[in-house]
């Protein structure tokens, strides 16, 4: 047996490929069914991205809590809402994570910590900031953490959480996102600084800047901005570099992007395949063993598929229960 030069154990590592294979395949069979006009809404997927949340989130329990984005299904699986509900929240069916109220843009488990996708733009990060005071004041070692995309950065709410956190020293983690679009726009030609590290200087916070398609590189650099997080060393931000696989939403042309970066993405920078190569060069893992999780995780996605169809629509009667306060 090889010895494992990873910072987790098999069993775990086995676990993150798991979760990372969710969201692809939770993602890619949304795409499809878009397509063909059986999902209500707007869907913006995160395929491509999956490192970056669960190398995050991987770092945290039930009662660490985080503010997510428009582009949220990924953050929710790598927080262990079930995907069975958002299935059928997706599809605006009762039994759903909020019961078919929310859809996409909304999904929300607060038992798991996952205080809520969220359609406006910046708008994580003052709510993450609530839920960071509230770890502060219980003192458990409990953290919070907020999703932003590159384009969303620019929010006057994010800088001025961003000050707040700084203020209050509080247990908040700020990731960026930087899949290098906002909608069409570049973030080149959005993005004043060239790094969102010398955004968080600006306001006295330590930044890094990771790989956000490595899986490990964005473990180690969590891992030591939680911890110091934690342990009343205060707010961070995270920048992950990373990519998306489809457009902006499902129905996006995309007629913004160079020919040929989307297949150099899924060719050579993909964070499952890297992350697989990582782990079986090594010899920790076999690709029989990662072959095993793909075919369950497939199963999973289509019965989470057959049980949202079948499931019945909220009524006139539901029309006002889980809107405001119950779950
Ligand atoms: C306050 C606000 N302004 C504008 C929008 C419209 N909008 C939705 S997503 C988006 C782009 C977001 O880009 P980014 O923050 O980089 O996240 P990404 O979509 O790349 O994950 C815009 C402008 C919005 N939802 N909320
Ligand atoms: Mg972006």
């Amino acid at each position: 047996m090889p010895s494992n030069p990873f910072p987790l154990s098999k069993e775990r590592l086995l676990e993150v490929y798991r979760t990372m294979r969710t969201i692809r395949e939770f993602e890619e069979r949304l795409h499809v069914d878009f397509s063909r006009g059986d999902i209500p809404g707007f869907v913006h997927l995160y395929a491509g991205e999956e490192a970056t949340g669960t190398g995050i989130l991987c770092h945290l329990g039930d009662g660490d809590r985080i503010a997510s984005t428009h582009r949220g299904h990924g953050h929710c699986i790598a927080k262990g809402v079930d995907v069975g509900a958002m299935m059928k929240e997706i599809y605006g069916k009762k039994g759903g994570a909020c019961n078919g109220k929310g859809g996409s843009m909304h999904i929300a488990d607060l038992s798991k910590g996952m205080m809520g996708a969220n359609g406006i733009l910046g708008a994580g990060a003052p709510l993450a900031c609530g839920a960071a005071l509230a770890a502060k004041y219980r003192n458990k070692g409990e953290i919070a953490i907020t999703f932003v995309g590159d384009g969303a950065s620019n929010q006057g709410t994010f800088l001025e959480s961003l000050n707040l956190a700084g203020v209050w020293n509080l247990p908040v983690i700020f990731v960026v996102e930087n899949n290098g679009y906002a909608e069409s726009t570049s973030r080149d030609y959005a993005v004043s600084v060239d790094s969102f590290v010398d955004r968080a200087a600006g306001f006295g916070l330590p930044g890094i800047t990771v790989d956000g398609t490595d899986f490990f590189a964005v473990y180690e650099a969590a891992g030591e901005i939680i911890r110091r997080a934690r342990e009343g060393g205060g707010p961070s931000l995270l920048e992950c570099k990373t990519v998306r696989f489809f457009g902006h939403f499902e129905g996006d042309a995309q007629t913004y992007r160079p020919e040929g970066e989307i297949e150099n993405a899924r060719a050579n920078i993909d964070c499952l395949k890297k992350f697989a190569a990582q782990v079986t060069s090594q010899g920790v893992i076999s690709a029989a063993e990662l072959e095993a999780i793909d075919k369950s995780v497939l199963a999973l996605i289509e019965d989470s598929v057959v049980k949202a169809k079948a499931a019945p629509l909220p009524t006139e009667a539901d029309l006002t229960t889980d809107v405001y306060v119950s779950y």
